[in-house]
């Protein structure tokens, strides 16, 4: 990989973690109303979808994704402070407050927005595909599914119905090794998603979701072949999240210790870059200039108006603005 290239990948890895990072913070200050899962150990894998996805392909992210979104974001639209408040719950977020973390969407960005009920965007992501097919778009939809959230029915169905009508859909699943607290060995057949989906008989690949020059290239390659018109594609990413469900660690602690310190993806990236010349002292400014641009976006977070209370009911069920009695 070129060096540019990667120096690029490293800077949106410190978007990514930057954003989680200042986003706990202010959850924990009690700024940010709603549940918070974050994407912090990820960013490998956020950042190398988000590098090949166009704002004219469309993504269903999950609820660790806020990176991506806001990475998306401000890739295709300029406006990256519109995610963070969107967390805030103000007016000013890209669903005017309504949607909080499990409902931040703009599908001109890509973003279409996740669910609460987890990975019900596996059907819905069908007739995204389905669309650009009918159209002759040379688009990808990508659903971005955990290793929990594979256990659902539609998971089957989905890949069932992509394949049978070859449909250009990207299954960017996120195994982190775990749902809730549940170990994935425990909880599939197989501790490998990959073997879940190879019945279905389209193209399937794994990869270290941590390195980000390999993820970059799997992902590219993924994507090359949909928007060549060669049917869907099943791509798993080896991962594993910092946050664990509940208050306190459960997993082993040579396990937390690997991933957090050994097998870090912003770490590992560092040490690529700097064999290849770059100095430490850009690789620590490039942190911060990222680090900066959030805390900016959660100013303008805290600045922003709270929403209307006249127009509360505007867009929830109805397309129409409902004033309240
Ligand atoms: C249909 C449904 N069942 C259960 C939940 C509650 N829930 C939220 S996250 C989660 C675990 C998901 O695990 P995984 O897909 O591996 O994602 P991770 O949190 O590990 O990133 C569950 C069970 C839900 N939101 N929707
Ligand atoms: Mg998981």
């Amino acid at each position: 990989m070129e060096r540019d290239t990667l120096l690029g990948l490293y800077s949106d890895m410190w978007l990514i973690r930057a954003f989680e990072q200042a986003l706990e913070r202010e959850f924990e200050q009690g700024n940010v109303p709603g549940m918070l899962h974050t994407g912090l150990g990820q960013e490998a894998t956020q950042a190398a979808l988000a590098s090949h996805l166009k704002a004219t392909d469309c993504f269903f992210p999950d609820h660790r994704c806020h990176g991506i979104n806001a990475l998306a974001q401000q890739r295709h639209r300029g406006n990256g402070e519109r995610i963070m408040a969107e967390l805030f719950g103000k007016a000013t977020g890209v669903c005017s407050g309504k949607g909080g973390s499990l409902h931040s969407a703009d599908p001109a960005a890509g973003n279409f927005g996740d669910n609460a009920v987890e990975g019900s965007y596996m059907a819905t992501v069908l007739g995204v595909a389905l669309a650009s097919q009918l159209r002759g778009q040379p688009n990808v939809a990508c659903a971005i599914i955990g290793d929990g959230t594979v256990g659902r029915g539609e998971f089957h169905e989905s890949l069932n119905m992509a394949a049978i009508w070859n449909l250009p859909v990207l299954y960017a699943c996120v195994n982190n090794g775990y749902a809730i607290s549940m170990p994935v060995g425990q909880g599939h057949a197989s501790a490998d998603i990959i073997d879940l989906a190879k019945g279905y008989g389209f193209a399937c690949d794994q990869v270290d979701g941590n390195d980000i020059v390999a993820a970059h290239t799997k992902v590219g390659a993924a994507i090359e072949h949909i928007r060549q018109g060669n049917g869907p594609y099943f791509l798993e990413f080896k991962t594993w999240r910092w946050q664990g469900i509940f208050a306190g660690e459960f997993r082993p602690e040579a396990e937390v210790k690997y991933w957090r310190e050994d097998h870090d993806p912003i770490l590992m990236a560092n040490e690529v870059l700097q064999s290849m010349g770059v100095d430490i002292a850009k690789l620590n400014a490039t942190e911060q200039s990222q680090r900066n641009m959030i805390e900016e976006w959660i100013a303008f977070a805290k600045e922003s108006p709270s929403p209307d209370l006249a127009k509360a009911t505007a867009n929830v069920y109805v397309s129409w603005e409902v004033a309240p009695k």
